[in-house]
């Protein structure tokens, strides 16, 4: 498991060693999109390195709305972990690179009349994709270009920093209650970690999907700028976070997340299971298929 946070709890912040990366001094990157190779063949993700810059985007390409499906989860884990084994890869942006959308969140369609087995199965890609994304030793940043409720909210304050697009339609939120189901604790607590407990309070309870101005003022996302230019924006503010001296940057971040992915890392058979029992239940399942009902009607 390629994770630096996790392979700290065996070896200590003690264990880094000075000055491992090369330093960089202050530096922006608006050549990086044009600049950009496409290093992937996947299907539901582009990823474009740049070893020059050591930054590597990203692209979430699953229509109609990046839901995170069992396919998606994976291939997001899978590609986070390479790059994280990739010596000249320094810091991920992601994105999405469907207009308007950056992720809808978890796939209903994977939690909605399915068996247990696979709700279980779900759901461990969910917990991998978390603890490999919260835990990476890569300086992570969210290029909010559209909107991002519940797990693609989860995918945004996972990351280090967060650019949004100067949109009041785009909404970002963990809206859990209102689809009758709850964020769990390792969802809250990552809010807890960006918003404070009062506010994540109020936003999980009434399931609040905040417009870009509003999670701007109550620190959901660090920053906002117009829609065309939210890629570029993260990558100028990815050349501060790699300046930053590389084994003091990751050691600081250990100790801020590590009690909250030891958490989960201590309990996910549990974890698993309470959600398997949670999911499956028949209010439950009823309140996902009248919220899918919801979605399909308001299409009409
Ligand atoms: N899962 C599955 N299908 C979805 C999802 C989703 N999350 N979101 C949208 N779709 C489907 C729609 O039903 C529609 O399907 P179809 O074309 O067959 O009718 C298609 O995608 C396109 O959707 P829209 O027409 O609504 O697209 P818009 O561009 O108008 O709107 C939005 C995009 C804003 C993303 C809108 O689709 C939306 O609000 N979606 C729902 C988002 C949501 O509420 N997600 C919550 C998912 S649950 C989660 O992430 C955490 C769960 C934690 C579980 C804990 C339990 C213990």
């Amino acid at each position: 498991m390629a994770n630096a946070l996790r392979g700290l709890s065996k070896c200590g912040v003690a264990g880094f060693l000075p000055q491992v990366f090369p330093r960089h001094g202050p530096r922006t990157l608006p050549h990086l999109v044009c600049q950009k190779r496409n290093n992937s063949t996947s299907s539901k993700i582009k990823v474009d390195l740049d070893p020059s810059t050591g930054v590597a985007v990203m692209w979430m390409q699953s229509p109609p709305v990046n839901s995170l499906n069992l396919d998606l989860l994976t291939e997001f884990t899978t590609t986070l972990e390479k790059l994280e084994m990739d010596k000249s890869c320094r810091g991920v942006i992601i994105t999405s690179s469907l207009p308007k959308i950056f992720s809808a969140g978890l796939d209903i369609l994977e939690m909605y009349q399915t068996s247990p087995e696979h709700c279980g199965e779900f759901w461990k890609a969910v917990q991998e994709l978390w603890l490999n994304l919260y835990g990476s030793k890569l300086t992570t940043i969210a290029a909010i270009n559209g909107s991002s409720p519940a797990g693609g909210c989860l995918l945004s304050i996972s990351c280090d920093y967060r650019v949004m697009a100067d949109n009041p339609r785009y909404s970002i939120g963990l809206n859990e209650t209102l689809l009758g189901i709850v964020a769990p604790y390792w969802f809250k607590d990552t809010m807890v970690n960006t918003v404070g407990h009062r506010t994540t309070e109020l936003a999980l309870a009434l399931g609040k999907l905040y417009s870009a101005p509003e999670a701007l003022k109550i620190g959901l996302v660090d920053e906002l700028v117009p829609e065309d230019q939210v890629v570029n924006t993260a990558a100028q503010t990815m050349g501060k976070w790699l300046a930053i001296n590389e084994p003091a940057r990751q050691a600081t971040k250990a100790m801020m997340r590590k009690p909250t992915i030891d958490k989960l890392l201590s309990n996910r058979e549990a974890d698993v299971h309470n959600f398997v029992s949670f999911i499956t239940q028949a209010s439950v399942q009823k309140s996902l298929g009248m919220y899918l009902k919801m979605l399909k009607s308001r299409k009409g």
